[in-house]
């Protein structure tokens, strides 16, 4: 069985919402941030990155979002969530399954550490970033629309992936929507999804 490692509002909470859209069983461990933000420490001693998210299945530990939700995508609930090779919207689903954390969540959680770090808002760097993160917003708000869902017509693991900048981290840093109303729309949708707000109840984090 699977067993996902949540560390407290954080990128774990896309492994519990995909089994719990799956329906399929998994133990729930929870952890503790502490007040730097940082995980406590039988997080970091799961796996040698020490961040989250970590799940297991007997001897294996696997970190890291993508890694973690396509393993999960493609090995349970028949892969209902996953596109594959020779499906019409394979390339949509793959573009935003990665684009959410190897271009989008980079420039947010910069972002999050300027203000942590007490840089001047107006600083050229972080003037750059909140660019950046303006461009992608825009890009993501235009793709929704003209489809429902990330990857097309359906909810797959691409949209569990691309929630996750606009819920939980949201929480840390206050991205305003109102010029995206797209974006707002899906993340409305999202947040009604009974798998969302019974991953919410049981992380404790409704
Ligand atoms: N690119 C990594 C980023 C992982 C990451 O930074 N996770 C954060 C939580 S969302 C974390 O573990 N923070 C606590 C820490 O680093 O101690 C991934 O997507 O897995």
């Amino acid at each position: 069985m699977i067993t996902i490692h949540h560390l407290a509002r954080s990128r774990s909470d896309r492994a519990v919402w995909l089994m719990e859209e799956l329906g399929e069983p998994y133990e729930l461990k929870l952890y503790r941030r502490l007040e730097s933000l940082s995980a406590e420490a039988a997080y970091k001693a799961l796996h040698p990155l020490g961040s989250s998210p970590v799940i297991g299945e007997g001897d294996m530990m696997l970190a890291e979002s993508g890694a973690v939700i396509e393993y999960l995508a493609t090995t349970q609930g028949g892969a209902a969530l996953a596109a594959k090779p020779g499906d019409a919207d394979y390339a949509d689903y793959l573009f935003w399954f990665h684009f959410a954390e190897s271009s989008l969540m980079p420039e947010l959680v910069r972002e999050i550490m300027a203000e942590f770090g007490g840089i001047a808002f107006d600083h050229p760097s972080r003037q750059y970033a909140r660019d950046r993160a303006a461009h992608y917003l825009r890009y993501t708000d235009a793709r929704l629309a003209r489809v429902p869902w990330f990857a097309g017509d359906r909810f797959t693991a691409a949209d569990i992936m691309m929630a996750f900048p606009f819920t939980t981290t949201r929480q840390f840093t206050p991205v305003d929507l109102s010029d995206y109303p797209h974006i707002a729309a899906f993340v409305d949708k999202v947040e009604q999804r009974p798998a969302f707000r019974r991953c919410r109840q049981k992380t404790g984090e409704e």
